[in-house]
């Protein structure tokens, strides 16, 4: 028996559903471009049963993977709860085991030292294989075609940090994947682990380093020369655990920080810039020139997590939890520990922004984010009073022109994060589609839009519908289908 679900962090569109689905030839209006030949690989959570304390974190859901596959104008779907330890182990008892978010104490003492991670943060797609990510543990590699659980992956043994972020990023001119660890050898130690990983998996290079706070590292940017990493505001401590609370608390007396160091140094050189309180999860892009480092971040201005509680006591504020595109730039041949600031758009934005992948660590011109329009209707008699908190639009940021261009999905319609699908056979920054899924609030199910990236505000070129909600997503990306071999099949040395 599970227990009704009853938790007002997720009810109507949001209230766990439990299913597990597969739709081989989907609804389609409009025209789905020929060329879309790979998949849309979402991850996300969804509660199989209750959290054991109705005030834990959301994002402590279980993890769950969809993909679109499109191929020749058509496009299938299939969703599955991801098999982690957790889910696997709470089917006997047929109820939650597990305790506040990241905060193994807390645990039912039969799980207490199991790997409790739920994977339900993002996708990855490298040397053809497939996996979800969460920042508290391994890769969990996932069979591209089925969407099956095989198992936590640690490279041959060559990843020796006991977590890797959710953000890796890849080179655009060498395939070379960088990713990281925070609390690398245990909860709330200070170590910090970074790999290099080639465009055939092999791990190649490891540097350690320490962080002068524990923090969530949840993003980092790679420029051609630097890696960049922001945190600030949440910490822990193993005396925090042991009070048995949910992993992070917000400090606002702590400093926002920003470590760079060299891509091709060994982490001597690390430096950490200091600036006032802000929320930095999810960055855009980076560049250097010199000694010059552009950090390109959509940043908030204080905690944006309601159940990250304020270690002072004090109310979470809704105000704070607003979120501006910035520009910091760095002087590494200066002496002192801060960065300048500019905020690039009036407007507060979405912080799961995108940039054409086929840019990072390069110049870039347009940052694309969803957003909500004020300006834009919302039907609240069929979609429920939500305006307000209505995730609408997606935008196209120009950086050099100021420019926005908008896209308005339907006024009874809330949009999760885009995704940037590049036109296959382009080369220009920005050339491609602009894709993601839409709760449509009032009908009860998801749907799927697909965008002219350079053209947003035209309106769509095609929308897809599940007639059903699908599990929300954190992260997506797109994987062309070259990118994501069966499993089993020969690969290395990917052309
Ligand atoms: C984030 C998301 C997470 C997490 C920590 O968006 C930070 C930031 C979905 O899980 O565990
Ligand atoms: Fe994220």
């Amino acid at each position: 028996m599970v227990q009704r679900f009853n938790n007002p962090a997720a009810q109507g569109f949001f209230a766990p559903q439990r299913f597990e689905g597969e739709v081989a030839d989907c609804e389609v209006e409009g025209t789905i471009p020929a060329d879309m030949d790979g998949t849309f690989v979402r991850v996300g959570g969804e509660w199989f049963y209750p959290p054991k304390f109705p005030d834990d974190a959301a994002l402590h859901s279980d993890g769950y993977v969809s993909a679109f596959r499109f191929k020749s104008g058509r496009v299938s779907y299939r969703g599955r709860f991801i098999q982690t330890p957790r889910y696997l182990s709470n089917l006997a008892p047929g109820r939650q085991q597990f305790g506040y978010y990241r905060n193994l104490l807390t645990n039912d003492e039969a799980v207490r030292t199991m790997n409790s991670t739920v994977s339900n943060t993002a996708p990855m797609a490298h040397a053809g294989k497939l996996y979800a990510l969460k920042e508290d543990a391994l890769p969990l590699q996932l069979d591209p075609v089925t969407l099956d659980t095989i198992g936590f992956d640690d490279f041959g043994g060559r990843i020796l940090s006991q977590t890797l972020s959710a953000h890796p990023k890849v080179d655009p001119l060498t395939g070379e994947m960088i990713t990281f660890g925070y609390e690398a050898t245990g909860p709330a130690s200070d170590d910090l682990f970074v790999y290099f990983i080639d465009r055939a998996g092999t791990v190649t290079r490891e540097i350690r380093v320490k962080v002068p706070y524990v923090s969530i590292i949840h993003d980092f940017a790679i420029s051609q020369d630097h890696i960049i990493f922001p945190f600030g505001g949440y910490t822990t401590s193993m005396e925090r655990l042991a009070q048995g609370k949910v992993h992070w608390g917000w400090d606002r007396t702590l400093p926002s920080m920003v470590g760079i160091m060299r891509r091709d140094g060994d982490g001597s050189d690390l430096r950490w810039f200091r600036g006032p309180e802000r929320c930095m999860m999810h960055v855009l892009n980076a560049t250097s020139e010199g000694d010059k480092v552009t950090l390109l971040a959509p940043f908030y201005e204080s905690n944006f997590f309601p159940f990250f509680a304020n270690v002072d006591g004090s109310p979470w504020d809704p105000s704070k939890a607003v979120c501006f595109f910035r520009k910091l730039t760095f002087d590494l041949s200066r002496p002192g520990d801060a960065w300048e600031e500019e905020i690039l758009f009036p407007m507060p934005v979405g912080d799961l922004a995108k940039v054409d992948h086929r840019f990072n660590s390069l110049p870039t011109r347009y940052g694309f984010t969803s957003f909500a329009d004020p300006d834009r209707p919302f039907d609240e008699a069929r979609a429920g009073n939500a305006r307000g908190r209505i995730t609408n639009s997606y935008g196209r940021f120009d950086m050099h022109t100021g420019q926005v261009d908008r896209f308005f999905a339907g006024d009874t319609h809330a949009l999760q994060e885009c995704t940037f699908v590049p036109r296959r056979g382009s080369t220009s920054e920005g050339d491609g589609y602009l894709i993601g899924t839409a709760s449509n609030l009032a009908e009860m199910r998801t749907e799927l839009v697909i965008v002219d990236a350079q053209r947003l505000g035209e309106g769509e070129l095609a929308r897809v519908f599940l007639p059903f909600r699908a599990a929300t997503q954190v992260h997506g990306y797109w994987y062309e289908a070259e990118e994501l071999a069966p499993v089993g099949a020969a690969r290395g040395g990917q052309a």
